[in-house]
């Protein structure tokens, strides 16, 4: 909680209401003139009337006004003689119909009663009193949560003040502003007040004593609970949420559900409580004095599984996640405790700690009887960067089972209260959260909120009241509960959970509670919050506060409470002895997205081809290249109609460019039932007007065109989307999307590729490391614009160097040779990286990625100029069956064909290489020099580098690039040329050693099969992953985990694993092991180090580039 500042009053003043106007009227807009007249006609009148700081109030106040006004017309002698001097000074300006009159207008009649005859009409402190009880009662609703008692430590808990009538209350000044002198002044507590239709408070009284509402106000408003909602833009539901509140009796619990929370409290307690019993020295980021969130999150899932969801999608950083896993989804607890273990992994991946891991159940709900499958996504310690993530996921999910309007699949966000406020990408996933392609159709969030992160205050940590305030932005409704209220908190659960299914809109729960011990159990909270520790020491936990109370009203007795702590410790104990009988941990029971069949019968090694049959690229091209059927109403863009005659000239040509090379990818995948997903920045047009896959009628409005689309009759789905201008959130969220279903390609498009440097967390923290720390594949392709081409340093590079760093193939290492060298390389890596110099190339990647029996990601360089270069097209017959993605492209030229003439070699990658055939064209050195593509730059292709440089036997080599030195690829492809060059290697073991390289050993790695086949350690990690059965992992276990239809055996088929392909173990541990300084080399070739990727000007960028063709194109 922590509200950090004092609410600051908007009540304006007299002079304020001055300038304002003044403001307001300088502005002249004629609606805003009347909606001055109306606020200070409001003003003029009464004291009470918070007209001009409540938006709200103005409808229903000017409304009256206004009803006085036209009294005041027909008979200046029927309104009170303040009125009939007002409006005789001509200060009020009738206005146009500015706030229609709505269900919260409080009817002038319904003043004529409580002391006013019957028939006449109202005195004026009848009037002002109502309205001033109108203010009052809005103002709880707008305001309550300021005073409401939320902090469990009483900390920041507003003191009561005592009122007319001698009761003690909680709404004070920040929350009445100039209506609380009515509490103190001379009215009649006892007096009657018509209830206005905006509050639910009465029931079915349409009338209650002011003392009555006040104190149900109190009770509302002002309890454990503060609802914050009255900003939002809609009516219905603002009323929604005031009637779940308001309504008497909505906090009223039976014994079985009182016993039902006390039962699930004591579980998310006990939990706790056993793990510090067994582990005491071990992190495990309890939930000490948030415990109740445990029950809070299975009240939600309860709800929403009765409204009819069936899956549920978690994200969640470290707090509580291990009692989560235990609680919520049901998660074997000796599987849990085994973590603690430090065991040995029995399959793959380096695996992750144990509160990073996620995990996937299937089971029945036993308090609504129904199925549900529980996901809690792992996530990194970056915290909050798995929102996204779990967004896309959901997502997908949604998508694949045909739920449109996400009734069956939802997804839950927990937070930590100092990240929530703190990190921006909660900020850009909820600006997700309305986006029609993007929408989950509601995300409950819930914050466990501690009041602390790590050692820092709130005071010192946000700038906001709240923690939560971000949600406004997206008019999610934030219910704040106090966490040792266990009834209020699911209260507040249920609500939310309606609230999702009624309005399908993302809403937050904000728990505030405390942290009972240090960040981590091993941390002393003491050194830098004593006070409140002090507080913390002396405070009661959840659980016996409410067994205390659950007790004195006679719920439960204290044997009873007693004897479910027992049972549940009997549990644990059980779970924790048969944890002692494991020897290793499984890696697969923390998988989060199971991929169902996928790899069932397939050989790990064996890519399908990717070349298609010319008939179906003709008929892509032709597709694409058509206007709509409907083109005689269909008004296109002149400049389109232009575009879609060059691409069908181009089809008659049977040649593709870069946008249609891409749409015969799309294309042909969406005809073989492979959904096609693009996101990203302005990408349905394409940032550099090339793509253009949505015509848009040029006269009707949303009136559009997808040709990818229509393709063919029984096609999968393709969507390509322009995204919120994010690159964390979006990029994370097609992650997401793409860990769904393997069977889909799921792009997502930098603006320009250095943008992605924004969404850096996603690509260290999920793209690139994901399958080893969690065992979970991903096929995503990341296109990145990419290419000095004289914009500036911003717009140029996509920073290629640090994808190549990350990427995890060995630079000494030169792995056997044999027909399957290049799938067996992406077998092993993390994910490829490519820069594609032809539209073939880049459409037999991007199939590729499908066509691989496993998912990697790929990181695309993609081209700006090279778009629409004459002669980057490539012939149907590149593309056609019998082609295939190209790792290298060989000279194929003069120098290609008589490579004994070759002086030099010049290796380079991406659009280079057509400055680099030009000159060499100029300079008339087409025999004398090769230009050989490096288009696959990670995995490393040391086969065919090899192959290349022993065709070429005497030539020097080098290797071009655009780039500065320190940037681009040559920091990556140097050792890896080395070693494919020189096919074997000096090690030295150490740098001393190595000083004298002719004493050491020249060791060839070329066949190292054999050393490794019992290295568990070096097996490729499909295997590991997988758990061959003699590897210790029973496949049969992750089906018991999975539910009965889950077979692991047929989802990992082992059957075709090959020998190792890694580098031997032992060669990795060398310290100091290098390339030999002997042997054939190769040089650099462009740009000295820069600082940045900048060229300078235009001109100069042309000088430098002249000067690298130059350097690179002699001999
Ligand atoms: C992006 C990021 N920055 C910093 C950290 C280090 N860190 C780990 S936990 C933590 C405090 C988190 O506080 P809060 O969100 O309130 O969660 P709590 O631990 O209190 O449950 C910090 C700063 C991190 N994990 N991620
Ligand atoms: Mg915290």
């Amino acid at each position: 909680m922590h509200r950090a500042h004092t609410a600051f009053s908007l009540a304006l003043s007299p002079m304020a209401h001055k300038n304002f106007a003044t403001w307001l009227l300088k502005s002249s807009s004629s609606q805003q003139v009347s909606l001055m007249a109306k606020v200070t006609a409001a003003a003029a009148v009464r004291t009470y009337n918070s007209a001009a700081a409540e938006p709200f109030a103005n409808g229903s106040t000017a409304s009256y006004v206004e009803e006085m006004y036209n009294a005041w017309l027909r008979d200046p002698t029927s309104v009170h003689t303040s009125w009939d001097a007002y409006f005789r000074s001509n200060s009020y300006v009738s206005p146009p119909n500015l706030a229609p009159v709505q269900a919260n207008t409080l009817p002038l009649t319904s003043f004529n009663f409580g002391g006013a005859v019957s028939g006449a009409a109202p005195d004026s402190k009848t009037i002002d009193d109502h309205l001033a009880v109108q203010a009052i009662i809005r103002s709880y609703q707008s305001r309550g949560h300021l005073a409401s008692d939320l902090d469990p430590l009483g900390i920041l808990t507003r003191e009561k003040t005592v009122c007319k009538d001698g009761l003690a209350r909680r709404a004070n000044e920040d929350v009445l502003r100039q209506h609380s002198g009515f509490l103190f002044g001379e009215q009649d507590m006892d007096r009657q007040f018509k209830l206005p239709s905006t509050t639910f408070i009465g029931g079915d009284e349409a009338s209650l004593p002011l003392k009555e509402i006040l104190n149900r106000l109190e009770n509302v408003y002002c309890n454990k609970i503060g609802v914050e909602f009255m900003f939002i833009n809609s009516l219905e539901q603002c009323n929604w949420i005031r009637k779940r509140f308001e309504t008497p009796g909505v906090l009223n619990f039976s014994p079985e559900e009182k016993r039902l929370i006390l039962a699930r409290l004591t579980r998310a307690t006990g939990f706790e409580a056993f793990l510090a019993k067994k582990y005491s020295s071990e992190k495990r980021f309890g939930l000490e004095g948030c415990e109740i969130m445990i029950p809070a999150l299975k009240e939600i899932i309860d709800v929403s599984t009765e409204l009819g969801v069936e899956s549920v999608i978690m994200g969640m950083p470290h707090r509580g996640r291990l009692n989560t896993l235990a609680n919520v989804c049901r998660k074997p607890l000796n599987q849990i405790f085994t973590q603690f273990a430090g065991l040995e992994a029995a399959d793959d991946g380096s695996g992750d700690v144990k509160y990073h891991l996620g995990t996937y159940i299937e089971r029945l709900n036993r308090v609504t009887n129904k199925n549900i499958r529980l996901a809690v996504v792992a996530n990194p310690s970056h915290l909050e960067a798995v929102d996204p993530v779990v967004q896309g996921k959901t997502r997908a999910e949604q998508f694949y089972r045909g739920d449109q309007e996400g009734k069956k699949v939802m997804s839950i966000l927990i937070h930590g209260d100092a990240a929530f406020c703190g990190q921006g990408v909660v900020y850009e996933t909820m600006h997700l959260s309305d986006l029609p392609d993007y929408t989950t159709h509601g995300t409950i969030h819930v914050v466990a909120n501690n009041q602390i992160g790590f050692t820092t205050d709130p005071r010192f940590s946000r700038s906001s009241p709240y923690c939560t305030d971000v949600a406004r932005v997206v008019n999610a409704p934030i219910f704040h509960v106090n966490a040792d209220d266990p009834e209020a908190v699911m209260h507040v659960c249920k609500v939310a959970a309606e609230w999702r299914a009624t309005f399908h809109k993302d809403c937050v729960i904000d728990l505030v509670g405390y942290r009972r011990n240090g960040h981590n159990e091993i941390d002393e909270p003491m050194f830098t919050q004593p006070l409140m520790y002090q507080k913390i020491r002396k405070h009661k936990n959840c659980l016996d506060l409410y067994a205390d109370k659950l007790i004195a009203e006679g719920t439960v007795t204290g044997e009873e409470v007693k004897s479910v702590a027992a049972k549940y410790e009997n549990i644990c104990e059980e779970a924790f002895a048969l944890a002692k009988t494991e020897t290793h941990v499984k890696y697969k029971d923390w998988l989060d997205s199971p991929w169902s069949g996928f790899f069932e019968g397939k050989d790990p090694l064996k890519v399908a081809p990717t070349g298609v049959k010319e008939e179906t690229l003709i008929h892509i091209g032709n597709r694409f290249s058509s206007p709509p059927p409907n083109a005689a109403e269909f008004v296109i863009h002149k400049g389109l109609l232009r575009v879609l005659a060059a691409r069908k000239a181009m089809v008659d040509e049977k040649v593709a460019d870069w946008a249609l090379g891409e749409a015969m990818a799309f294309g042909s995948l969406l005809k073989e039932g492979i959904h096609v997903r693009l996101s990203g920045q302005d990408v349905e047009r394409g940032t550099f007007s090339h793509r253009h896959h949505v015509l848009h009628h040029q006269l009707v409005d949303k009136a559009t065109y997808n040709s990818l689309q229509h393709m063919y009759p029984d096609q999968a789905p393709y969507s390509v989307s322009n995204s919120s201008l994010s690159e964390y959130a979006v990029l994370g969220f097609e992650h997401g999307y793409s860990m769904t279903n393997p069977n889909a390609l799921v792009l997502w498009e930098a603006q320009f590729g250095d943008f992605s440097n924004t969404a850096q967390s996603i690509i260290d923290q999920f793209i690139s490391s994901g399958q080893s720390k969690w065992v979970r594949q991903s096929g995503l392709v990341m296109l990145l614009p990419h290419g000095m081409e004289g914009m500036g340093p911003e717009h140029s590079s996509c920073r290629v160097e640090r994808f190549l760093q990350m990427s995890s193939d060995d630079p000494d290492y030169f792995p056997p040779e044999s027909d399957e060298f290049g799938v067996r390389q992406l077998h092993d890596i993390n994910w490829i990286v490519a820069n594609c110099s032809t539209p073939a190339n880049y459409y037999h990647i991007l199939r590729r990625q499908i066509a691989l029996p496993f998912r990697k990601p790929l990181i695309l360089c993609t081209p700006k100029s090279l778009l629409r270069h004459p002669e980057a097209k490539s012939p149907f017959s590149e593309m056609s069956e019998g082609s295939e993605f190209q790792r290298i492209i060989p000279d194929n030229g003069p120098a290609g064909q008589n490579p004994s003439n070759v002086k030099k070699v010049v290796f380079c990658s991406g659009r280079v290489y057509y400055d680099l055939t030009k000159t060499r064209r100029e300079k008339q050195l087409e025999g004398e020099i090769a230009i050989v593509r490096v288009e696959q730059i990670s995995p490393f292709p040391f086969d065919l580098v090899k192959e290349q440089a022993n065709l070429y036997k005497n030539a020097e080599l080098v290797w071009a690039q655009e780039e500065h030195k320190n940037q681009g690829s040559w920091t990556y492809v140097q050792p890896r040329f080395l070693t494919a060059l020189n096919h074997s290697r000096d090690v030295s073991q150490s740098d001393e050693q190595s000083s004298s390289t002719n004493t050491t050993t020249t060791t060839d790695h070329t066949n190292h099969e054999s050393d490794t086949d019992s290295d568990s350690k070096s097996k490729p990690w499909l295997s590991r992953m997988f758990a061959a059965p003699n590897s210790g992992g029973d496949p049969k276990d992750l089906a018991q985990t999975l539910g009965g239809d889950f077979n692991a055996a047929k989802h990992f088929d082992l059957k075709n694993v090959r020998h190792d392909f890694n580098r031997p173990a032992g060669i990795a541990a060398a310290p100091g092991a290098r390339i030999a300084k002997t042997g054939r080399k190769i040089s650099y070739v462009g740009r000295a180090c820069g600082a940045s990727t900048a060229t300078g000007s235009k001109a100069q960028h042309i000088r430098e580039l002249n000067a690298l063709l130059n350097d690179a194109i002699s001999t």
